[in-house]
């Protein structure tokens, strides 16, 4: 029966694979050497006869096409290689990798004013192949983003020009933008910051995780009396998942500090957020001294990438990879979603989706294809499981849970299973609002504040709900940083800075309140006058001081400009058309 079944299937899927090749040639994005196809299909385009750069299509990778394809499925059904010999294949011979490239795709921003034309929009993915929200429509005169594959453009435009949509086209070529949201560094400058600090984070430039991972280790070994790195699992993929804790030790008056906690990389694409949670890190650990009040009074527990795997795939393939790497075989609903969507077997799940809290049950996808894909169970991720234990370990005095995402400038609040508010609504948004306030004056960025579904989606299955509703954590919030999808998921690297600085400033605003409001006895201790220091005990200038920076103070000219000691330049390369990786150090 599942032979017949699959004989069927194989007709058909020849027949689908050879229409969509003809209709729609582009760049197949296979592995190489005989390798399962991944995702073959998700991102090929339609050539639009304008673009004559465009890749063609070969005939042999439609066979290697169908040959995935039909592979796919065999292996769903029957059962493919052992998992742990794959894995362990992949681990000893690092996978070449083929990027994804978005040459000639648009973006496209579109406001829908009246109540027809936002329900026109919300069906824009599903009439035209390939074309994919940034930023959904949620309301009328509010902006949304997508992008949209080259030679679909004509009949989108004519789409939104009948409807009257207003709309402008941000760019013309995606892969320009995200080949110059971040400049590539050469080896030398890399080895002159290493010499310099002592370790190669830059915060103007976005770095893969392994430079995260040593600047963790960097700071244990400098400020060893505060700082610990705490391993809490591995990734599908074997990486290791790891969280920085900075604690100060016990604090007056209560038998254990509130703890704060922080996570970065939920989706690989939302690179800001890795990079604000590194800064946050630093301000934390290297300049203790100017935040006192709030470094003693917390314990804080940072996690910079949640889902490794899935930021490494968007650094080596495809920039605009949201999920996490997981395989997702053995589901049955990913048999017939790998098969009618071909998107292949490193399917991976939407980590906001997978926490196990209402999962599933609106605002999510049980579409293996999908960006919202919750995944075959809850907490089917390594990466959401151990993140969920860790907390409920240490949960008793976790006060804080805050998950950065990107992008939309938005302080959001549980829940987003339900249109309901949370009972403590009022209290968590005067908490959030402390850190709104001050972001906004910090350099003017203006953060809404609300309910998730209120101000967005719904979305079931996702961190904060849990965060809040399981493991009880009062002040629980989504962060969706800057921009407001100008840039989007490609926030130029110049951005960085500024950006950590204000979310900083945010942050520590509504620290400082927490403490204010819970123990104001600790703030009189930390107001006390200190002893005049000598100049030789004097801590480092703090570049995240209070002051509001200019923004155009944070432009090309300083951004190269490393402190402590003599200051090195860096000389910002201009990426190469291609976006190629810089073979000597591999960014
Ligand atoms: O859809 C998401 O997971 C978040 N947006 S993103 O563009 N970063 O992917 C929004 C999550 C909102 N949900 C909750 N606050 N729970
Ligand atoms: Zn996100």
């Amino acid at each position: 029966m599942k032979l017949l079944v699959v004989l069927l299937l194989f007709a058909a899927a020849a027949a689908a694979v050879l229409c969509s090749a003809a209709s729609a040639p582009g760049p197949l994005e296979c592995a190489p050497a005989g390798a399962p196809c991944a995702r073959a299909f998700r991102n090929v385009a339609a050539k639009d006869a304008k673009d004559e750069n465009d890749d063609e299509i070969s005939l042999g990778s439609i066979f290697s096409s169908i040959f995935a394809f039909f592979s796919d499925g065999f292996k769903s059904i029957f059962g493919g290689e052992n998992e742990e010999i794959a894995q362990e294949k992949e681990s000893k011979a690092p996978p070449k990798y083929t990027r994804v490239l978005y040459k000639n795709w648009r973006l496209v921003k579109a406001t829908p004013r009246s109540q027809d034309q936002l329900d026109e929009m919300y069906t824009i993915e599903e009439d035209f192949d390939k074309v994919s929200y940034w930023k959904h429509p949620t309301f009328r005169n509010e902006s949304c983003d997508f992008i949209v594959p080259p030679g679909m453009m004509n009949v989108v435009e004519d789409f939104l020009r009948e409807r009257q949509i207003s709309y402008k086209i941000v760019t013309n070529d995606l892969q320009k933008m995200i080949g110059a949201a971040n400049p590539k560094m050469m080896k030398e400058q890399r080895d002159a910051i290493i010499n310099e600090v002592g370790h190669t984070m830059t915060w103007i430039r976005y770095h893969r995780y392994s430079d995260i991972l040593n600047y963790m280790d960097h700071l244990k070994r400098k400020y060893p009396d505060k700082v610990s790195v705490i391993k809490i699992g591995k990734s599908t993929r074997g990486l290791s998942l790891r969280v920085l804790k900075i604690s100060t030790g016990q604090a007056e008056n209560v038998t254990a500090k509130p703890a704060i906690w922080i996570d970065g990389g939920t989706h690989a694409r939302e690179w800001i957020s890795p990079a604000v949670a590194t800064y946050i890190m630093k301000q934390l650990a290297e300049y203790s001294k100017t935040n006192q009040l709030i470094v003693n009074s917390f314990d804080w527990y940072i996690m910079p990438v949640l889902n490794p795997d899935g930021y490494e795939y968007s650094h080596t393939s495809d920039r605009l990879w949201r999920k996490t790497r997981s395989k997702n075989k053995d589901d049955g609903r990913a048999l017939w979603g790998d098969l009618f969507n071909f998107c292949g077997d490193d399917v991976g799940v939407d980590p906001n989706r997978n926490w196990d809290f209402q999962w599933s049950k609106q605002g999510a996808s049980d579409s293996p294809c999908s960006d919202t894909y919750a995944g075959p169970k809850p907490f089917s991720e390594p990466e959401v499981k151990a993140v969920a234990d860790f907390l409920l370990d240490n949960m008793v005095n976790m006060k804080f849970f805050l998950t950065l995402h990107s992008f939309g400038q938005m302080w959001l609040l549980p829940w987003s299973y339900t249109s309901e508010r949370v009972a403590d609504f009022d209290d968590l948004m005067s908490m959030g609002k402390k850190a709104t306030d001050a972001i906004a004056k910090f350099r003017g960025t203006k953060y809404k504040i609300g309910s998730t579904t209120k101000l967005l989606y719904h979305s079931a299955g996702s961190a904060d709900d849990w965060a809040k509703a399981v493991a009880g954590i009062k002040y629980a919030y989504t962060v969706e940083l800057p921009d407001k999808g100008d840039s989007g998921f490609l926030l130029p690297a110049s951005e960085i800075t500024p950006t950590g600085k204000e979310t900083f400033a945010g942050i520590k605003a509504m620290t400082e309140a927490y403490v204010e409001k819970y123990h104001p006895s600790w703030m009189t201790a930390a107001r006390k006058p200190k002893p005049a220091q000598s100049s030789a005990t004097k801590p480092k200038p703090n570049p995240a001081s209070s002051q509001p920076v200019n923004a155009s103070a944070t432009g090309a000219k300083n951004k190269g400009v490393v402190k402590r000691g003599q200051p090195i330049r860096i000389v910002v390369a201009k990426p190469n058309a291609n976006n190629q990786l810089n073979k000597r150090t591999g960014n």
